[in-house]
C-alpha cells in the first residue's frame, strides 16, 4: 500500500472520517486528499525558514502561529518543523522574550500594520535586548514553544538528536518561561499576566472589553490599518479598538518595554495552561537532555494550583480572566476559560464541569466546533474576530484536552468536525460556528497544520508510546 493509501485505512479504521454534517451531507473528502491540501498551503506558505500565517493579512512570522505550525509541519519534514521553531527563537530578547512578530525584511513597510519602523525594537527594544539584526514586534503571544518542540522531537528523535535539537532550543525556551514567570508575575499569585490583547492571542474577545475602555485611543489619523486592504471590515476589530492597541502598544515601547507600568493586565486562563503545559514539556525535553525534569513538573503542578485557585468560577463552570488594573475576575466567557482542559492535573470535579459547559448553550455550536466566545453572550457575533467564530487551534487544544481527561468520545467528534470545516472552508483563519462558513484568510498557516496533526497525531503517540507532550 502506498503513503496515501495507508493513511486513509488508517484514518478510516480509527473512525475520523466524518460526521454526517445535515440531512444531505455532501461527500467527504478523502483524509488523504485533506493531507495532500493541507500540505501544499503549508508549501505555498513556506518562506525559507519559517511558514508565515497568510501570504495575504499575516505576511511575517508570528509566535504561537509558528509553535502550532511546527507540530502539523513534524508530519511533513520534521527538519522544517526544527527550523520553524530555530528561526523564532533565533529572534528571542536577552530578557528572554519571544516576541510576537519576526519581521521579514524582504516585505513591503506598509504590507502589515504595525510595521518594524512602528515597534523600532532595534533602538526602542535595546535596554530590554532586543537583538540588533532582526526586527521584531515588542510583546509576546502564549508559550505553545516547548509543547511544539517536545512534540517536533518525538517525531523523529534521530534526526533531532543527530542535529542537537533539543540541546540548542532548550536554554532559550527556559530563559523565554523564565521572563514569564519573574517580569510578568504582575498579580504577584504567580500567575502570568498579558499586557496587550495581542499578546494573549484572541485580540478582540469581549473579555478585553472592560480593561480596553479604560485606554484613551491614539488619534485614528495617526496610523493606517492594512488589515482591510484583505479583510472584510464586519470581520475584523473597529477602528476604536484599533486605536487602543496603538495607544498600549505605543505607550509601551516608549517605556523601553519595560514591564508592570502598563495600563493593561489580566491574568488569561488559556495563556497560563499553555505555559503550563510547555512548563512540563520542558521538564520532559530536560530529563531527555539528561537532567532531572522533576523540579519543573512540580512547578507546573504549583502553577495549575494558582490557576484553579484565582481564575476558576464555579458558578459559570469554568475560568475566567482577572483584571488586575480593574475589579478582579471578568465576567464573559471566552473559549481562554474552556482550554485549561489541556491539563492533565486539573481537579477531576473542575474538568467535569469544563467538559459540562463545553456540551451546553454557551459552546455547543452547530458545526460541532468550538465558538470563541459565549453562544448567548451580549457581545456575541459569528463572523468578527475572536467575538463568536471559531477557530481551528483552539479546538485542537479542547481536542486534546478531552482526551487528556478520557473523554474519547467527545473528542472524536471535535476531531471529525474539525477536519469536516477545515477542509470545506479551504483551511480558513476561521468559521462561523454554526454554519461553518469561511471568514478572514484562506489557506490559514495552523488550520492547515493543525488539520495534518489531527489526520496523524494519534499514529505518533501510538508509536512514541506517548499520547501527548503535556502529559504523564
Ligand atoms: C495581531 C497571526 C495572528 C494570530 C493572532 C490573531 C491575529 C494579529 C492581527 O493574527 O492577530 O497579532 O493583526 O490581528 O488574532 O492570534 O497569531 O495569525
Amino acid at each position: 500500500m502506498d503513503r496515501t493509501a495507508q493513511l486513509t485505512a488508517r484514518v478510516t479504521e480509527r473512525g475520523i472520517a466524518y460526521d454526517p454534517p445535515s440531512s444531505s451531507p455532501p461527500p467527504a473528502p478523502s483524509a488523504a486528499s485533506l493531507h495532500v491540501r493541507a500540505a501544499r498551503v503549508l508549501a505555498a506558505n513556506w518562506t525559507g525558514g519559517s511558514t508565515v500565517p497568510s501570504r495575504s493579512l499575516y505576511p511575517h512570522q508570528w509566535s504561537w502561529d509558528s509553535a502550532f505550525i511546527a507540530i502539523g509541519l513534524r508530519h511533513l519534514s520534521p527538519l522544517r518543523a526544527q527550523t520553524e521553531l530555530e528561526t523564532l527563537l533565533a529572534a528571542q530578547w536577552a530578557d528572554g522574550r519571544v516576541p510576537h512578530i519576526v519581521f521579514s525584511p524582504s516585505v513591503p513597510l506598509d504590507a502589515y500594520f504595525p510595521s518594524p519602523d512602528f515597534w523600532r525594537s532595534s533602538t526602542a527594544g535595546r535596554p530590554a535586548g532586543a537583538p540588533r539584526t532582526v526586527q521584531t514586534s515588542g510583546i509576546v503571544q502564549p508559550p505553545v514553544h516547548a509543547l511544539a518542540a517536545w512534540l517536533v522531537h518525538r517525531a523523529d528523535p534521530v534526526l533531532s538528536r543527530a542535529r542537537g535539537f533539543l540541546a540548542r532550543v532548550y536554554p532559550r525556551l527556559a530563559s523565554w518561561h523564565r521572563y514569564l514567570l519573574h517580569r510578568r508575575d504582575l498579580g504577584g499569585g504567580g500567575l502570568v499576566s498579558v499586557v496587550h490583547p495581542w499578546e494573549q492571542g484572541m485580540d478582540n474577545s469581549p473579555c478585553w472589553d472592560g480593561p480596553l475602555a479604560r485606554v484613551t485611543p491614539a488619534p485614528a489619523r495617526s496610523f493606517r490599518r492594512a488589515d482591510l486592504d484583505h479583510g472584510a471590515a464586519g470581520d475584523r476589530p473597529t477602528d476604536l479598538d484599533y486605536g487602543r492597541y496603538v495607544r498600549l502598544a505605543a505607550d509601551y515601547r516608549d517605556g523601553g518595554y519595560a514591564d508592570g507600568e502598563g495600563e493593561f493586565a489580566v491574568e488569561d486562563p488559556s495563556f497560563n495552561a499553555l505555559l503550563i503545559a510547555s512548563e512540563h514539556a520542558l521538564a520532559r525535553i530536560a530529563a531527555e537532555l539528561g537532567a532531572p525534569g522533576t523540579a519543573r513538573h512540580a512547578r507546573a503542578e504549583r502553577l495549575t494550583a494558582a490557576l484553579v485557585e484565582r481564575l476558576w468560577d464555579d458558578a459559570s463552570g469554568m475560568f475566567l480572566c482577572r483584571d488586575l488594573r480593574g475589579d478582579g475576575p471578568i465576567r464573559e466567557r471566552s473559549v481562554s476559560g474552556l482550554v485549561p482542559l489541556l491539563l492533565p492535573g486539573l481537579p477531576r470535579e473542575v474538568a467535569g464541569a469544563l467538559v459540562g459547559t463545553l456540551r451546553g448553550p454557551h459552546f455547543a455550536a452547530r458545526t460541532g466546533l468550538v465558538p470563541s466566545y459565549d453562544l448567548r453572550g451580549p457581545a456575541f457575533e459569528a463572523n468578527r474576530y475572536w467575538r463568536g467564530p471559531a477557530w481551528f487551534n483552539t479546538a485542537w487544544l479542547v481536542e486534546r484536552g478531552l482526551r487528556a481527561h478520557g473523554e474519547s468520545g467527545a473528542a472524536d467528534s471535535l476531531r471529525g468536525a474539525f477536519l469536516r470545516t477545515a477542509g470545506e472552508s479551504g483551511f480558513a483563519e476561521y468559521v462561523d460556528p454554526d454554519t461553518g462558513e469561511a471568514c478572514g484568510a484562506p489557506g490559514f498557516g495552523w488550520t492547515a497544520a493543525l488539520t495534518l496533526d489531527l489526520l496523524h497525531g494519534a499514529d505518533v503517540a501510538r508509536e512514541t508510546g506517548e499520547e501527548g507532550g503535556n502529559r504523564g
